[in-house]
């Protein structure tokens, strides 16, 4: 028998979830009973829907980050507080976001709890993140993360089993008291999903045709480094030398697991200095990934767009279920509307953030999605995912290259013959002052309601409409407003501006900004001097550097 006690507790100011969970310094997480207030208010917002907490299976993943072996004893005394009946946990806690989706899936549990603050940094001076996804493997919607935060601005008493510290280091079953606490290995569910979706036999065979053809996986020290190596060295066969930091480490090595140009730059150098083919690099949870080639880069909203366009030709998955319909998130670039249209698809403009994308999945509406952040996705579960993107641009050059020697660059280029070339970039302007920063976005708000923006010409751009971005769901109804403030030019030019939702230090200004061009002359033009008269447009509207007084950048994608 295990003894169930309550305590008394008090509430903490701040624990919303954000864009994707709740993410905040370990040093926050490591006050006494603030995880354990945090668990308890998630595990009783369990939607009834889903079948609430008592009795559930819930599936516990992550990315190893510092602090995890900790918050993973508290996950134990509170399911045990609150009846719960199962618990599947990766070894040692480890299971990327991914694959935790395709587990809560698989096993048909209640849902799961993601210990990750994703991209960004870990160790005890970082960050520590809690991220809870519903019965069908998605990030909870709106309506719980909004239950888990009045939750936990009302609690008064902890209820927790007192057990001894659980070994997580060992595969197998233990039972304490009504729990039973499955260990399992996080990789194989998932190398198993993929060979469902994928040609393995075609990627295998073209790495075996072309042996001059070089690849290298960058894990950044995240979760995904045991996928990439029974993916890229055990079951394709190619030498240890294609993948590199493979080894998940509590603190990434001091990096910013964050797969961009800027922190994925060992891997952009090695392509770069040893003339490699093609790259990939995936996040601290392995839900995002970032795709380059020969004097290439694929911008995500570029890579989704070409996904969807090679769907059907490519990759077995979607030859067997069809595609349904495209989506993307505000920001991201409208390339894939172009793609949707040609192949008269239904697409879909979502907020930022991937619980979005999640409804639309399970009425059977969206097939393939992606964001400007390095996510993209389709609905084989409900995460973005990382390894499943780089083995769909591994299938797409296996499939073009069948014809003829194609390059990363080739692909790119050719998509843009057919669709033109929207050029995308994003201004990210970290941990500057957070009120500073929402007086500037509330500025344009009121120049919006005021209607002071349409029609107004800058820089050569002429404002056809301005709004602050407002979805409404078209299967639940749910309506979600204030999601970033939208400038649409004349020509179907975009800026975009809206605060990050996963910082956890002071506000992050993200700046967005698009520009298409079906000149054909222009497409292989540079994106930083191809935007440039658009960025200086998008500093001049919003007066970005009075604001918060920074003028440049902290990170350019
Ligand atoms: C950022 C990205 C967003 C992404 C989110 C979670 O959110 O912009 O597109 O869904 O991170 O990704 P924000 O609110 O900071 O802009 V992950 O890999 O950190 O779970
Ligand atoms: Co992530």
């Amino acid at each position: 028998m295990v003894s169930i006690v309550s305590t008394p507790t008090k509430p903490f100011e701040g624990q919303k979830p954000g864009t994707s969970g709740l993410r905040k310094r370990v040093k926050v997480f490591q006050q006494e009973n603030y995880t354990e207030n945090f668990i308890q208010s998630t595990l009783e917002a369990i939607p009834e829907s889903d079948g609430g907490p008592k009795n559930a299976t819930i599936v516990v993943g992550g990315d190893g980050r510092y602090y995890s072996d900790e918050v993973l004893q508290v996950i134990v005394k509170c399911s045990l507080g609150q009846g719960v009946s199962r618990l599947i946990v990766g070894l040692n806690g480890i299971v990327s976001t991914p694959a935790a989706s395709n587990i809560i899936r698989k096993r048909k549990a209640t849902g799961g709890i993601l210990l990750t603050a994703s991209h960004n940094p870990g160790g005890p001076e970082n960050d520590f993140g809690i991220k809870y996804n519903c019965s069908n493997g998605g990030p909870a919607p709106e309506s719980v993360t909004n239950k888990i935060y009045e939750n936990s601005k009302t609690i008064t008493e902890l209820k927790v089993g007192i057990v001894p510290k659980v070994d997580f280091s060992k595969l197998g079953t233990q039972e304490i008291g009504d729990l039973t606490v499955e260990i399992i290995d996080g990789v194989n569910d998932y190398v198993e999903l993929m060979k469902e979706i994928f040609d393995f036999d075609s990627i295998k065979s073209f790495f075996t045709n072309n042996k001059d053809f070089k690849m290298l996986f960058d894990g950044m020290n995240g979760v995904t480094g045991p996928y990439g190596q029974r993916l890229f060295v055990e079951e394709f066969g190619l030498d240890k030398s294609s993948i590199m930091r493979c080894v998940p480490l509590p603190d990434f090595g001091g990096a910013h697991p964050d797969p961009n140009l800027t922190y994925a730059h060992d891997l952009v150098e090695s392509v770069e200095k040893d003339g490699l083919d093609f790259g990939a690099a995936s996040d601290g949870d392995g839900d995002r990934n970032m795709i380059i080639g020969k004097k290439a880069f694929v911008t995500p909203s570029d890579s989704v767009a070409i996904i969807a366009h090679y769907a059907k030709e490519a990759i077995p998955y979607f030859q067997k279920n069809g595609v349904h319909g495209l989506a993307r998130s505000m920001p991201t670039s409208q390339a894939i509307d172009l793609v949707a249209k040609k192949m008269g698809l239904e697409y879909f403009e979502v907020p930022t953030g991937w619980k979005f994308f999640g409804n639309l999945m399970d009425a059977g509406r969206c097939s393939i999605c992606g964001e400007e952040s390095f996510g993209t996705g389709s609905d084989h579960i409900r995460e973005k995912d990382g390894l499943w993107a780089v083995l769909a641009w591994l299938s797409i050059i296996a499939h073009v290259n069948k014809e003829k020697p194609t390059s990363v660059q080739d692909i790119l280029q050719k998509h843009y013959q057919i669709y033109g070339r929207n050029f995308f970039s994003r201004y990210d302007y970290e941990e500057v002052d957070g009120k500073s920063a929402e007086e500037m976005v509330d500025r344009l708000r009121h120049q919006i309601e005021k209607n002071e923006l349409a029609n107004k010409t800058i820089g050569g751009f002429t404002i056809d409409k301005a709004d602050d971005f407002e979805y409404l769901d078209p299967i639940d109804g749910s309506i979600s407003k204030n999601q970033g403030v939208r400038i649409i030019f004349k020509d179907g030019s975009r800026i975009v501006i809206r605060l990050s939702g996963t910082g956890s230090q002071g506000a992050t200004v993200r700046l967005y900004v698009e520009k298409y061009s079906n000149d054909t002359t222009e497409y292989t033009n540079e994106t930083q001097t191809a935007l440039k008269p658009l960025i200086d447009v998008a500093l001049e509207l919003s007066e970005l550097e009075k604001f918060t007084g920074r003028n440049t950048p902290t990170v350019i994608t």
